[in-house]
């Protein structure tokens, strides 16, 4: 047993918590230690459905998932879930993926007209032997699982698409998820999550509607396990958001999570992570946005962004305000608008 599990249990112990009925274990004492971190703003209400679970004393694969549904579900949030922005032809696509600490993940990429992607992504895992499922084949797997088949595009984002059409450009913004509201034509975000339970075990999910404005049948880093998301328990995890395909070239999250493995911390491997990107890019690096975060098996956390501006929500039960978010350091100072 590694001695963070045995420092957990017997804090759990102490407080009494594993005397309940049902070996459910009372709120406060099974949080010792858990924790969780979601991007952006709209990270704080991710957090906020993921903690009931973990202060529950839930797995931090339910309170993940938990804190992506609500995201999906968030109908202020034109880049995730139902209320996304759709691609150049006005179809929304959804990407999501989900992932143990143990190594058991699950993913869909370009789904349609389904409501929850990190739902269908999580039964992609446990319900298939494959790991990805795409387009019409995830929709026809998730309608076969149960999952209703209901047309997502909102007015507002069906406006935005043509509104976007007169010019027709395709050019990401730095930072737009910060200012996105329904019917914004600005174009990418997206919700990374990373638990840590009181058990010590690991999971992120990370769900989005993509780079709105894509060509049909983009995907991008969210779906990639590896790219948008790694998590592994000997080391930790970490998620990304911004231009995907920067995520996709670097294998970003598995960089940062390994460079973790080779002793750095949550910032420090996300900052290297970043390095990579501008030094493999230089140009492109100042016209985009792309943002890491992480957080080790010991619940340490910290992001890192080429951009100023990007921000994440941390929950941890602790004394003091919850719900905290924290500005991310970058290699670019000024922040874009
Ligand atoms: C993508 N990484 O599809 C996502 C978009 C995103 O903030 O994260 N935007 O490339």
């Amino acid at each position: 047993m590694s001695s963070r599990r045995q420092f957990l249990q017997s804090s759990l112990m102490a407080a009494g918590a594993l005397a309940l009925p049902g070996g459910q274990a009372a709120p406060i004492a099974a949080a010792s230690g858990a924790r969780v971190v979601s991007t952006w703003d709209f990270g704080v209400g991710a957090n906020r459905a993921a903690w009931t679970v973990l202060a529950g004393g839930g797995s931090a694969l339910d309170a993940v998932e938990a804190g992506a549904r609500w995201a999906e579900a968030d109908l202020c949030n034109p880049t995730v879930g139902r209320c996304g922005n759709p691609d150049r032809d006005g179809v929304l696509t959804l990407d999501a993926s989900i992932m143990a600490g143990d190594g058991r993940c699950g993913a869909v990429a370009a789904l349609e007209d389904i409501a929850h992607p990190v739902s269908v992504a999580r039964a992609v895992m446990e319900k298939t032997p494959h790991v990805m499922l795409v387009g019409q084949g995830a929709q026809q797997f998730a309608v076969e699982q149960g999952f209703e088949k209901t047309p997502l595009l909102t007015d507002e984002a069906r406006a935005a698409w043509r509104e976007w059409l007169k010019t027709a450009k395709y050019e990401p913004q730095i930072n737009a998820e910060r200012r996105q509201r329904p019917g914004d034509a600005s174009n990418h975000d997206t919700l990374g999550i990373l638990a840590l339970d009181a058990q010590g075990r690991l999971a992120g999910a990370c769900t989005t509607s993509g780079m709105a404005w894509k060509l049909h049948g983009r995907v991008g880093d969210s779906p990639i396990v590896g790219a948008g998301l790694y998590v592994d328990n000997e080391v930790g995890a970490a998620t990304a958001s911004g231009v995907g395909e920067e995520m996709v070239r670097n294998a970003a999250s598995f960089l940062v999570v390994e460079l973790m493995r080779q002793g750095r911390s949550p910032a420090q491997a996300c900052r290297e992570a970043i390095d990579r990107v501008v030094r493999k890019r230089p140009e492109a690096s100042k016209r985009m946005q792309v943002c890491f975060l992480a957080m080790n098996k010991h619940g340490e956390t910290g992001a890192f962004a080429l951009h100023k501006g990007f921000v994440y929500a941390m929950q941890d039960g602790g004394p003091g305000p919850h719900d905290r978010l924290h500005d991310a350091a970058s290699v670019y100072t000024t922040e874009q608008e």
